[in-house]
């Protein structure tokens, strides 16, 4: 007979390509996971987002819980989950959850940019359920929440990767104003090779060590002064005030939360709005007087913003040193779950500390350079995984 491989528990360590056989389940744990999260419920978020991400990992179908045999990261929760659903199609507990009222607002109002956890459910609670009754309220809402408003319609809509490729050549052009010779890598998802994105996610850098300081801050006012730029949020490098040692979510680089202003191509009009409506001319004529005042879309009211020939979309810049790069390079491609087990496994492991600008050993109490990926999983001791492979 064959030898069954092993499946590990390490997300790190598996090859998880877009090619996902077992959806079914996947989406469903997903949703779990989602609830557990909007409730701050920390440990089943991760166990159903194990879960779901070892059946992703799968080459196979699961088609009876005997395919489940051996398979780590699979709780009883998960296990009476996947086993209804292959007796009845569906699970109760998701179909409950998909029309529970606090799950609904919830996952709504976290989906506005600048939203999180706390606040949605603060919001909730005080009565409101709707972004209209959010819009009506008196809520002090932040800058970064207030643009979210203002372009939430475009913004929950998924980003191409034609999109995504159409922004990069736009920040070339910006950047190599500045800094001829940068490079621009699209990281991410797109990088992980998916067609739709949330939102794009850019890492940039420089050979000369230095050159890259200051840039972000020129780059974004040259893009604002055309007109490209709806939103921006612009954090400066604080890697020098990092003390190494502390565990942190975020990085340091310097970086840009942004929202662009993209111009639509005639052929990615969406459907239903073809040139039989007879209002192609019309739009074209409008939107190229919006266009040409950058200032004004925040006072846009939802019926003006129906025909605009733009799109409003969250592009996410970072900025590294290049010998921080390799290492900001693997942060930010993800997945969230493969980076998170990356980081688990380098400190359970290896005795290390990974983050998205080093690699700290603490056997050897000194710091791991890497000018590439695959050094990195050398580093851990890890074979390596391509970005197509890390999509736990
Ligand atoms: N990232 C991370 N931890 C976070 C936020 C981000 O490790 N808390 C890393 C991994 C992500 C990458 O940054 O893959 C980009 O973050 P996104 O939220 O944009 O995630 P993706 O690009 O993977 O997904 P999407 O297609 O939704 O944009
Ligand atoms: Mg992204």
């Amino acid at each position: 007979g064959t030898i069954a491989v092993p499946v590990s528990p390490h997300a790190c360590q598996r090859r998880t390509t877009l090619n996902n056989r077992n959806r079914l389940f996947t989406d469903a744990l997903n949703i779990l996971a989602e609830n557990a999260e909007l409730s701050e419920n920390e440990g089943p978020y991760l166990a159903f987002t194990r879960a779901s991400s070892v059946l992703k990992s799968l080459p196979y179908n699961v088609t009876k819980m005997d395919d489940l045999k051996g398979i780590p990261n699979l709780g009883d929760h998960s296990r009476k989950l996947i086993e209804e659903i292959l007796e009845g199609g569906t699970c109760n507990e998701v179909q409950d959850l998909i029309q529970n009222v606090r799950y609904q607002t919830l996952k709504k109002f976290t989906s506005i940019f600048g939203v999180g956890v706390k606040t949605a459910d603060k919001w909730f609670k005080e009565g409101l359920r709707t972004l209209n009754e959010l819009r009506a309220s008196t809520i002090k809402f932040t800058k970064q929440q207030e643009a979210g408003l203002l372009y939430y319609e475009d913004l929950i809509l998924p980003v191409t990767k034609v999109e995504a490729d159409l922004i990069k050549q736009i920040i070339e052009e910006a950047v190599h104003r500045f800094l001829p010779s940068a490079i621009i890598t699209l990281t991410g998802g797109f990088r992980r090779g998916k067609e739709y994105g949330h939102d794009v996610d850019f890492l940039i850098t420089h050979r000369e060590e230095g050159r890259e300081e200051g840039l972000i801050s020129k780059v974004i006012s040259w893009m604002t002064a055309q007109g490209i730029i709806l939103y921006d949020d612009i954090t400066d490098n604080s890697y020098h005030k990092w003390k190494y040692k502390e565990s942190e979510t975020f990085d340091r680089f310097a970086k840009c939360f942004s929202i662009f202003k993209l111009q639509k191509m005639v052929h990615n009009l969406e459907p239903g709005r073809t040139c039989s409506h007879g209002s192609l001319a019309a739009n074209e004529t409008r939107g190229i007087g919006l266009a040409g005042h950058a200032g004004s879309p925040r006072h846009l009211t939802a019926t003006a913003a129906k025909d605009k020939d733009w799109k409003a979309v969250r592009v996410d810049l970072v900025v590294a040193p290049f010998g921080q790069y390799a290492y900001a390079l693997l942060g930010w491609t993800g997945s969230r779950l493969f980076e998170r087990d990356l980081r688990r496994y380098a400190k359970h492991f290896g005795h290390m500390i990974l983050n998205s600008h080093s690699l700290f050993d603490n056997k050897q109490n000194t710091f791991l350079l890497a000018a590439t990926e695959e050094e990195i999983f050398a580093h851990l001791g890890l074979d390596y995984i391509p970005p197509q492979e890390r999509n736990a």
